[in-house]
């Protein structure tokens, strides 16, 4: 099995709240109804390329609840519960908890003072990125080593370049040895040995792609970005993610995949 090969998947519905969401840019307000109509096609996207989608209920409470892949992370071997960096996310993983119960045999999770947003662990065949940021910790990352090692993975802790949100607003895996990236992200050497795609200039965003089974996921609003995925001989689905954006969020944010 590759490690983008996916048949289940978490989500959850965004809440009213979801436009007071955390995001650097006060000025872009998001609308809640273009949110919504940008997540029901993601989670149609998710269940065309075969995954069963558990849709978890909206929480007035978080509005940055809609962004699964943050308070948990998931492998097929078990799920480990995180602890989100920002203090108004930190309380989301207890409202995880159940649905990762109900679908995981071994649930591990972080301990006090242990931080790390999900945003920052990109996946590939040898080795998990654990990317340090203002979200995630050094003890949080060095103790999600710990516990990925439970579970029999490899992982390594590596610096996120300034101003980036999460290591994976900068990064995805497309195949097993090609990752698209920023400029910065490439500048920073921590890829070495892959095979780098850059996002174009304008194109910075385009970096969270998110690739399921043997298509890959991508924002629309990325011509040039999609074209350089499709000549690496890859099938690509766009999606529209501009309200999403305003959130600092992307694709890979929506889901838990495993
Ligand atoms: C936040 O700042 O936490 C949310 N507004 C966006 C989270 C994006 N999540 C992700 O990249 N995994």
């Amino acid at each position: 099995m590759r490690v983008f090969d996916f048949a289940n998947a978490i989500v959850r519905e965004p809440s009213h709240s979801v436009v007071q969401g955390l995001r650097e840019d006060a000025s872009a307000a998001p609308d809640f109804e273009k949110i919504v109509a940008e997540h029901r096609a993601y989670v149609s996207a998710l269940r065309a390329l075969g995954l069963a989608v558990d849709v978890l209920p909206p929480l007035e409470a978080f509005p940055d609840s809609v962004f699964v892949e943050d308070p948990a992370f998931v492998l097929p071997e078990g799920a480990i519960l995180l602890r989100p960096g920002a203090p108004s996310r930190m309380d989301e993983r207890e409202e995880i908890r159940d649905a990762l119960k109900r679908a995981f045999g071994q649930v591990l999770e972080l301990g006090e003072n242990e931080y790390v947003d999900g945003g920052d662990i990109l996946i590939t065949p040898e080795t998990i990125f654990i990317g340090l940021s203002k979200r995630t910790t050094r003890a949080g990352a060095e103790a999600l080593r710990s516990k990925l090692k439970l579970l029999g993975r490899d992982a390594r802790v590596a610096e996120t370049p300034a101003g980036t949100l999460h290591f994976k607003t900068a990064s995805s895996l497309l195949d097993e040895h090609t990752i698209l990236c920023t400029a910065a992200m490439a500048q920073s050497g921590v890829f070495e040995g892959f095979h780098l795609i850059v996002a174009p200039q304008g194109e910075e965003a385009a970096a969270n792609a998110l690739r399921i089974n043997d298509t890959v996921l991508a924002g629309d609003r990325f011509p040039r970005t999609t074209a350089l995925i499709r000549g690496l001989g890859l099938s690509v689905k766009t999606l529209t993610v501009t309200e999403i954006a305003k959130l600092d969020a992307g694709l890979s944010c929506m889901s838990l995949r495993w």
